[in-house]
């Protein structure tokens, strides 16, 4: 009776639709990024960039070896924290992902690129930019922007050439990200004859830096260079200016957003701070980036703060590639991702290297007028 039903619902679905579809492809997707603590706006700019490519290839309706793709998104909170990074990957691992995007920091990414790689699953990072994330020799592991030695040793050489600094000083917060970006702007200081005057440390949690400041102020620094993320920089920031330091601040991307005047409470001086997104977009594609944005406020009505678009980009690679292969299983697709060449994103033509690092990387600079970012200009 039962299979007399089904033959019966079959046939009436041919002469009903004309074709029968395939039955749906489903497509796990995993995300990882802070989206609680100090950071956690860094993180849900990312995972709404994740979330927003999703919803639209699911409307698109995408093919994939014959079959309509569903694309799920898993979504996990490291907390920018390297313990918590390593169990949620292994949570995706073992929830059966296709791929994952992320995650944010470079001190989750690198210890849970291993795990990615011990099980073949193929990870990109829309943020990650410490170097050792992609020399590890992991062919699973590929990055969306510029590392650090492109982006410090560039923040360095401006210092020196274009800001003039004569007396610089280094502040970083340990992590992978903030100790090693502030160590290639200390070589791009030096690289371009200029003079670090002082050097300390804090940590990512950290809120009174009234004593690492007044060491440095006493050292006069007409520059202070910061390694680490804005959560920190925003009260470290408030804290140079009761503390009477009118010195230029820097910092790498993870300075870089929209939300840092905010979290410096107001004490920002017009182009006092220098900071650089490691990426950026020149000419043509800047048009396909600015719609993103649009799109992007219209749909979460949030603005972007750093790295949205390049998480939109990464779920883009991983499907291409899927769609590629005819295949989302990660063996399958994986080559296709490595070989991804010429891709047209909102954050410009992607190709990755050998490494399964962005090739030809772009960082763009920015200072801050009147509390928003203002672009100084795309530097390779
Ligand atoms: N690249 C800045 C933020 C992420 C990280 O590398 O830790």
């Amino acid at each position: 009776m039962q299979v007399k039903l089904k033959l019966i619902v079959g046939a009436a679905a041919i002469l009903m639709g004309g074709t029968v579809l395939a039955q749906d492809l489903v497509v796990k997707i995993g995300h990882v990024a802070p989206t609680s603590g100090g950071i956690a706006h860094l993180g849900k700019d990312n995972e709404m960039g994740a979330r927003m490519a999703i919803e639209e290839l699911n409307a698109k309706g995408v093919m994939i070896g014959g079959r309509k793709a569903k694309f799920e998104l898993l979504a996990e909170d490291d907390a920018a924290d390297p313990k918590q990074g390593t169990a949620a990957a292994q949570k995706l691992i073992d929830s059966k992902v296709n791929g994952v995007i992320g995650h944010l920091n470079s001190g989750t990414t690198i210890p849970a690129s291993k795990l990615y790689s011990d099980n073949g699953i193929p990870q990109i990072s829309p943020s990650a930019t410490n170097p050792k994330y992609t020399r590890n020799g992991y062919k699973t592991a590929f990055r969306m922007v510029a590392d650090d030695v492109h982006l410090g040793g560039t923040l360095g050489k401006y210092a020196v050439t274009q800001l003039k600094g004569k007396s610089i000083a280094v502040i970083d917060d340990r992590t992978a990200y903030g100790q090693g970006v502030a160590d290639e702007f200390e070589k791009g200081v030096a690289a371009s004859g200029g003079k670090t005057v002082g050097r300390e440390f804090t940590n990512d949690k950290a809120t009174d830096f009234t004593a690492i400041l007044t060491s440095l102020k006493a050292k006069k620094p007409d520059i202070i260079f910061f390694g680490g993320m804005d959560a920190v920089a925003g009260p470290m920031l408030r804290q140079m200016k009761q503390l009477g330091i009118t010195a230029k601040f820097m910092g790498g991307d993870g300075i870089c957003s929209g939300e840092l005047p905010k979290l410096a409470a107001g004490t920002m001086a017009d182009s006092q701070v220098v900071c650089a997104e490691a990426g950026g977009v020149e000419g043509a594609e800047k048009a396909g980036l600015e719609k993103f944005k649009v799109d992007f406020k219209k749909k979460f009505n949030a603005d972007v703060q750093i790295y949205a678009p390049y998480v939109y980009d990464a779920v883009n690679v991983m499907v291409a590639a899927m769609v590629k292969a005819g295949s989302a299983e990660p063996a399958k697709y994986l080559p296709e991702l490595a070989k991804t060449a010429g891709y047209k994103g909102v954050t410009g033509t992607i190709a990755f290297d050998d490494k399964g690092d962005i090739k030809n990387g772009a960082l763009t600079l920015y200072t801050y007028k009147a509390g928003k970012r203002d672009q100084l200009a795309v530097v390779r």
